[in-house]
């Protein structure tokens, strides 16, 4: 498009002062701002940018303390729009210094020509949507007021310092300084007694620079945080040599990861790893320097499973005892209130080795928490510093801050935006607010934003909105704003995600906890930098889903809805899926999609180590096989009689392993997977005859197999899970096996097609409605499928064992198991449900796949604890971070 700028108008308010025209307006000119001015010029639309700083640079203007670097490596953290601007400048570093950040910032408004259209030093005071104008109208503290159709936000997540919230800083005599707003002179610290308060990203950079110049510095830390080196130094050859090997798919692959780094999360779990090859990776990512690195190369499991991430976390305490000379202040510096990555890492250079210094001192605030500031110092329970500086690094009224707390916002019928957000904010998309029309915000609550490489999400942000902008003014429309559907389901969406990681583990800025009174809620969006962009892509390719758009002649309109209905990891295996493209398992005959289930079951992750796993077969007119999977705890234990998928056809007793050994450890019993006999060759009854014949002779057995002689469990999952519910009746019918619980999983339990579930979910949930009809065909033929061993639903439902049924909102299933559960409780059962919302068929049993299946396997083994009358198993793992001083070995070491 030719450049084409039109120049931006004034006229007069009704007071007569005059009011700046523009079609937006932009706050911040940092990363965000910058850009969004350039797309917004380029695209024929008059803008003005506001900026209370006196030049560009945002929170690289305010950030100049000592130390201050990015820490994402600057061959990543750079704009990738202009290939003509990645060949005109070249960093110098690994991690850039703020001084060449702001120096690249500055680069670039003059090679865009930018700051003619940025009014520095003026605030914002007020902004306030003019419902009759269908404009924003803005106050500002310095010249004209501006009349804007669209208002961006593009303020930083990190941009409002947080108030040191300590009695007594305004009797200090000393200098006071504060690392988010230092000032632009020189400062001289040398021979000075200097304190720091704070040991976050700023505060570990910062320190080290202070100590060499400081006659003493005082460190007080309240938390401490993990920390590796950066080992900065010239650009890592690698990285760039990956970059001009192919600079076009550098960037795509960014664009498209978790983080906006190209790198691709390692699948291997820890307990698939030997203890020398975890060491292995973790010294790699030790020496690699690079956060995103450690974050994503290790194992798969460090950022969902406590386990995984304790594995991590040890191995960084270890080299903490390895660099700092005294053991306590060791002990002191090394993180156990969260796990690894849940509270921002830090890189560092020099800072564990800055407190081998003879001039510094850690004070441990847990230990001895800080009395007052007074005039000569800092005072503490204990004793009382000295000081001339006190540095605070205590961090930001992070995300919401710069948007809320900064002016008030006025969107529709005159609602504020801090009323609206009082319980937390509330977005679509991390971009927009329903109720505040033509009101964006970039890396806003609900954006990857801090998650990520904020240089791509704020690309992708800007491209997205200026896109939009251009789309209306194509359509002749004027206004756009969220729906209230959309932005709820974009909440319950985070929530989702948000599942999926320790975040809930930590109290950090992400949450809103540093800061006293703020809500709890973690704001920025968990799911990814790639899956992020890609559903922001799907909202436009579905009409502009959960927006309403308005034009001047009462034009209008409204795809109302959820964007994303499905759980994250859901959504990211059935895209996999429908990308494969596979045929239809129908179509491949019962050999065919036999020898396809096997081959597909090669590429899961492997189940994890229980205490053993012992194959056998059952006597019978036909041998059954079978496969037990036994606790690493002392037995005996009660027994679960396990029975596989595979609507009758597929499948074996090893098909389920992941689910079994989960289980098996989850619920502290034996799980015996049997392998029934399947159609063709074997039709209706054989798998149910088989079930019922397996239960029968695992439960005379079960001393033998290191059981509790008495009742026995059972549980299946789809066909098996007919079974299973099978069993129970033929059990209660004819005498035996005792049964103390069923866990029936998206079972079979009618021959009925026509509830809503089966035309809903018909298709792309990868069981579908012709499959299943394939494997009733190849099971059993149309005269047989009322019999209650196959629609057990048909059956007499009074008298049967405890039942915990499982359905998946995207399921062909749903409808019969939530009918077979109402119909065991209707004839007096006792029946607990689970409806997984946002889940699919396979969801449960697809371990270490579907991660957010994990919460629900969790309740399905509390159920069987339940029925076989054991207590609920331990695991407060909240209480595990709760720890305020290190565990025993560490105070021993100390000793
Ligand atoms: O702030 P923080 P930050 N008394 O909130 C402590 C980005 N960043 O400015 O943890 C005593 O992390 C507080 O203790 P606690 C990066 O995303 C990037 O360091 O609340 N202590 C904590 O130790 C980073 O995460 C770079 O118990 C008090 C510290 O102050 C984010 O900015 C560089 C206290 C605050 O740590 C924020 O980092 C710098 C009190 N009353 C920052 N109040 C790059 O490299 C707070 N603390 C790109």
């Amino acid at each position: 498009m030719p450049e084409a700028i039109v120049a931006a108008s004034a006229s007069e308010s009704t007071d007569g002062s005059a009011v700046q025209q523009v079609d937006v307006a932009v706050v911040g000119a940092g990363f965000a701002g910058l850009y969004i001015l350039h797309r917004l010029r380029k695209a024929g639309f008059s803008a003005v940018g506001l900026d209370e700083a006196n030049d560009v640079g945002g929170t690289w203007y305010w950030n100049r303390y000592p130390g201050a670097r990015c820490d994402i490596q600057t061959v990543d953290y750079s704009y990738t729009f202009d290939p003509e601007l990645e060949n005109a400048w070249t960093w110098s570093e690994k991690y850039a210094t703020q001084p060449e950040i702001l120096r690249y910032l500055g680069f670039i408004a003059d090679r865009y020509d930018l700051r003619r259209d940025i009014r520095f030093g003026t605030k914002v005071t007020s902004a306030t949507w003019d419902e009759a104008a269908q404009r924003w109208l803005l106050t500002t503290s310095n010249g004209a007021d501006i009349s804007c159709r669209d208002y961006i936000m593009a303020t930083g997540c990190l941009s409002a310092p947080k108030p040191p919230e300590i009695d007594g800083v305004k009797d200090f005599k000393g200098e006071v300084l504060f690392t988010g707003r230092w000032p632009h002179h020189d400062v001289d610290l040398k021979g000075k007694r200097v304190a720091v308060i704070g040991t976050g990203s700023s505060g570990i950079q910062a320190i080290p620079k202070i100590a060499e110049q400081a006659a003493h510095l005082t460190v007080f830390q309240r938390t401490p945080n993990f920390a590796m080196p950066a080992h900065n130094g010239p650009r890592a050859t690698d990285r760039v040599a990956q970059f001009e090997a192919d600079r076009a798919a550098f960037r795509e692959q960014a664009r498209w990861s978790l983080a906006g780094v190209p790198l691709t999360p390692t699948p291997a779990p820890s307990w698939a790893l030997s203890d020398a090859e975890r060491r292995e990776r973790f010294q790699k990512a030790w020496d690699e320097g690079d956060l995103v690195f450690i974050l994503s190369q290790l194992w798969a499991d460090q950022g969902n499973d406590v386990g995984g991430n304790t594995l991590v976390a040890d191995l960084l305490r270890e080299k903490v005892r390895e660099i700092v000379k005294n053991p306590e202040t060791a002990a002191a510096l090394s993180p156990f209130d969260h796990p690894f990555g849940a509270k921002r890492p830090c890189l560092e250079t020099n800072y564990y080795t800055t407190f081998n210094r003879d001039n510094v001192t850690l004070v441990n605030l847990r230990d001895e928490p800080i009395k007052a500031i007074t005039a000569g110092g800092i005072t503490t329970d204990r004793r009382t510093f000295d000081l001339d500086v006190i540095v605070f690094a205590t961090g930001f009224d992070a995300m919401t801050g710069a948007i809320r707390a900064v002016h008030p916002i006025t969107g529709r019928d005159g609602r504020s935006l801090t009323d609206v957000w009082k319980n937390g904010p509330q977005t679509y998309l991390g971009l927009t607010v329903a109720g505040f029309p033509n009101l964006f915000l970039i890396t806003g609550p609900g954006s990857p934003s801090v998650l990520s490489n904020m240089a791509v999400s704020i690309e992708q942000h800007a491209d997205w909105v200026v896109d939009r902008l251009i789309d209306m003014r194509d359509k002749g429309l004027t206004t756009i704003e969220a729906t209230e559907a959309a932005q709820e389901g974009w909440a319950r969406h985070m929530a989702d995600c948000s599942a999926l990681t320790l975040h809930r583990l930590a109290n950090t800025w992400y949450t809103g906890a540093n800061v006293p009174g703020k809500v709890n809620a973690l704001m920025p969006y968990t799911g990814g930098v790639g899956p992020y962009r890609s559903i922001c892509n799907e909202v436009v390719g579905k009409g502009m889903l959960g927006f309403r758009l308005g034009g001047p002649d009462g034009a209008a309109q409204c795809n109302d809805g959820e964007i994303v209905r499905l759980q994250p990891d859901v959504r990211l295996v059935l895209n996999m899926l429908a990308e494969m493209n596979l045929p239809p398992i129908e179509s491949m005959g019962a050999q065919g999609a036999r020898d396809f289930i096997t081959e597909f079951n090669k590429g899961r992750p492997p189940g994890r180590p229980v205490g053993e796993v012992l194959d056998g077969t059952i006597p019978g007119n036909e041998r059954l096989r079978y496969r037990l999977y036994r606790p690493a705890t002392p037995g005996p234990h009660p027994i679960v009689v396990y029975f596989h998928g595979g609507g009758w056809v597929l499948g074996d007793e090893q098909s389920d392993d992941p689910f079994c050994r989960d289980m098996c450890r989850r619920t502290g019993m034996i799980f015996v997977s049997v392998g029934y006999r399947h159609a063709p060759e074997h039709r209706f009854p054989t798998a149910a005859e088989d079930g019922f014949a397996a239960t029968r002779w695992i439960s005379e057995h079960a001393s033998h197999l290191g059981g509790i002689p008495g009742p026995v469990l059972v549980a299946g999952w789809s066909a098996g899970g007919n079974i299973a519910a099978v069993t129970c009746q033929l059990a209660r019918d004819r005498g035996g096996p005792q049964i103390s619980g069923q866990l029936l999983i998206c079972p079979v339990t009618d021959c009925s097609f026509d509830r809503p579930s089966y035309t809903e979910n018909a298709t792309g949930y990868f069981l579908t409605r012709a499959l299943m009809y394939w494997f009733w065909d190849i099971y059993c033929s149309p005269d047989d499928r009322t019999d209650p061993r196959v629609a057990p639903l048909r059956g007499e439902l009074r008298s049967l064992p405890p039942a915990f049924i499982a359905t998946a909102e995207f399921d062909p299933l749903r409808d019969e198991g939530i009918a077979y559960a109402e119909g065991l409780a209707a004839a007096g059962v006792n029946v607990e449900q689970l409806k997984g919302s946002g889940h699919f068929h396979s969801s449960y049993v697809m371990v270490d796949v579907i991660v957010t299946g994990a919460a629900c396997r969790a309740k399905m083994a509390e159920a069987l604890r339940r029925f076989a009358g054991l207590p609920a198993a331990a695991g407060d793992e909240r209480a595990r971070f709760e720890r305020k001083t290190p565990p025993t070995e560490i105070n021993a070491a100390a000793g």
